[in-house]
């Protein structure tokens, strides 16, 4: 046994509570090195001897990534609090415990095991309920729907006319939204998540003039409170985007610190290296070195309250349901900590959803997010899909590593995305292959977390890096693939009609092929089986664990007879077999 590859720790996505009153432990091993992994605990303070273990629980094997397995373990704790070992067994048999001071031959003595000292209800991480079962759609408002010309900037170019740049309008806006709420209620949407609609300068909004007002281009205060309460009469939720590591430059603070230098007395709202500031040589922080984004120093109370009165009020105001966070990770945790108690003080099943793009368990303790933006799917999906380099099996390895970097109760608010307007879209990204893209939604649309569709991708909308991927959503039928709108309108209604499916589901990888992408959602009602077939060959497949299954879903050349599977080249299917 590698001994030292045997990784566990008392903490995050190792040790963490999965409801009021039980903890799941999870503790990962060299690949193939332990034939049994089994826990004991007990409470510590039950003196009376050997009764306070509880022996050799036999710990769940919940997959494994290129190097490691991994098992999981949820007990319960009638105390709310534990002491616990591993007990090893390698495949000659030899056992081994491992404690938190190391391994022993026998089991040593309560003080030298792993502690949970106590479980605090408000330590219990806790997304919303509500966000396991929603469909996201990521709305770009300046290229949504144009639904009144009388509000288009300056020079607004006609709807759809020319290539989207990073200074062209073409006057979409919040009516554009409310007048195609019905088209998003059709295709199966429950929430929405928009980019930035406080008045601001550019076209994507994400440098901020006004906190306190909707930008005139997409509308008023009224606007936004008209669209939240039709979105809500259509059990739509609505989450707006929060830029609060830096403002435009155009935000009177920053103006009056331009103007004023060191008698500004906004100077402690940013990060100046000196004074006057100057934007040619940079002498201040800002988002990436972009001169007319200034960080702001969220670490002056007067900023932290200025953001807090501005994240409060338009869930008060406009009774929104949500804020994303803008380069969350650049943003200290005290203002992100008490950005939740604001925040959740007034809506308490808000969701809070950062902008992360690498391991974020810091911000995933249940004290700042209840959410990232998942891009190492969309990684995984892009390395399997884009650049063929990812076959099924190391396809389901990384996907397992990604799992397993966090609790599984953080997985299951996940958002996971294949496209947003940072990204080229995910069809441009497959260069055209429709099927591809077909296979890529059957898996946002069936695996653990809560999908977002980004703007245009159900009609099949193409578009390179940022700004490419901004182009006007077209609203003639003929300039849209209404094949692709039913396939993800189906899949959206199949993971509603069976929560297996969405997220009452565990997540296991099962090799079934080399070619072929295979894993089952376990749930107590059910289980599903879904299969996407990468290779141009059509596959046999059966399994005695189809038993009794149905075929719920497939492609049109894939044919199930009862324990047989003919997946066609390139084709997807959803088996579901009910308990
Ligand atoms: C504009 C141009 C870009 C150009 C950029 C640099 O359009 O082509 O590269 O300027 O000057 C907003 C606008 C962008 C604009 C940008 C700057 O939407 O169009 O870009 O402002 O003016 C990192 C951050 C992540 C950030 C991305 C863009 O970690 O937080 O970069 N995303 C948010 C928003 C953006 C927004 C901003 C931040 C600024 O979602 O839309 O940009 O408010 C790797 C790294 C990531 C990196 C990612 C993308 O994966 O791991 O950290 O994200 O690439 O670059």
């Amino acid at each position: 046994m590698d001994k030292s590859s045997v990784v566990h720790f008392a903490r995050d996505q190792f040790l963490y509570s999965s409801s009021l009153e039980s903890i799941t432990i999870m503790i990962m091993a060299k690949k193939g090195d332990i034939a049994k992994m089994e826990l004991l605990h007990g409470d510590p303070y039950d003196f009376e001897g050997p009764k306070w273990i509880h022996e050799n629980i036999e710990m769940r094997s919940t997959g494994s990534d290129e190097l490691y397995d991994y098992y999981r373990q949820t007990i319960r704790l009638p105390h709310l609090r534990a002491r616990y070992a591993f007990r090893l067994t390698d495949h000659d048999g030899k056992v081994t415990y491992f404690t938190e001071k190391g391994f022993y031959e026998e089991l040593p003595e309560v003080g030298l095991l792993f502690a949970l000292p106590y479980l605090h209800h408000t330590e219990v991480f806790s997304a919303p309920e509500w966000v396991k079962d929603t469909v996201w759609y990521q709305i770009f408002p300046e290229r949504f729907a144009n639904g009144n010309k009388d509000l288009d900037p300056e020079g607004a170019l006609e709807w759809g006319s020319a290539e989207p740049t990073p200074e062209n309008f073409f006057g979409g806006d919040l009516e554009g939204v409310i007048d195609h709420l019905d088209y998003l209620k059709e295709l199966g949407i429950t929430g929405i998540y928009f980019t930035p609609v406080f008045h601001a300068f550019s076209n994507h909004k994400y440098d901020t003039i006004d906190y306190l007002e909707i930008d005139p281009q997409f509308g008023t205060k009224e606007t936004l409170k008209k669209l939240v309460e039709e979105a809500h009469n259509r059990g739509i939720k609505v989450m707006l985007d929060a830029v609060f590591n830096h403002s435009g430059y155009h935000f009177k603070p920053f103006q009056d610190l331009l103007q004023n230098g060191k008698d500004s007395k906004y100077k402690d709202w940013f990060h100046p290296h000196s004074l006057p500031l100057d934007e040619q040589n940079l002498n201040y922080d800002t988002f990436g070195y972009v001169s007319s984004m200034p960080k702001l120093n969220t670490k002056n109370p007067e900023v932290k309250d200025y953001l807090l009165t501005v994240a409060k009020y338009w869930v008060e105001e406009c009774g929104i349901d949500g804020w994303r966070l803008d380069v969350a990770n650049e943003v200290d945790f005290d203002f992100w900590r008490s950005f939740r108690k604001t925040v959740k003080n007034e809506k308490e099943d808000a969701y809070i959803l950062g902008e992360i793009w690498h391991d974020s368990m810091p911000w995933l303790r249940g004290d700042q997010f209840d959410a990232v933006m998942n891009y190492p799917f969309l990684t995984a999906i892009l390395e399997m899909f884009r650049e063929e380099t990812l076959e099924p099996s190391r396809f389901a390895e990384k996907m397992t590593k990604v799992y397993h970097m966090y609790p599984h109760t953080v997985n299951k608010a996940a958002f996971n995305l294949v496209g947003s307007h940072d990204t080229p879209r995910i069809l441009t990204e497959c260069q055209g292959d429709i099927a591809k893209v077909k296979q890529i939604y059957t898996i946002l649309l069936t695996f653990t977390g809560t999908p977002c569709i980004y703007y245009g991708d159900e009609i099949a909308l193409d578009g390179d890096q940022d700004p490419g991927c901004r182009k006007c959503m077209p609203w003639n039928e003929e300039e849209q693939n209404r094949d692709m709108f039913a396939h993800v309108q189906r899949l959206i209604a199949l993971r509603k009609d069976n929560p297996v499916l969405a997220n009452e589901g565990d997540l296991l990888f099962v090799h079934i092929d080399p070619e072929v992408v295979m894993y089952k959602r376990e749930s107590d009602e059910a289980d599903a089986y879904i299969l996407i077939n990468l290779s141009d060959n059509e596959k046999e497949l059966s399994s005695e664990e189809w038993q009794a299954s149905e075929l719920l879903y497939a492609d049109s050349e894939t044919k199930w007879d009862e324990n047989h599977l003919s997946i066609s080249k390139r084709g997807y299917a959803i088996l579901i077999k009910q308990k």
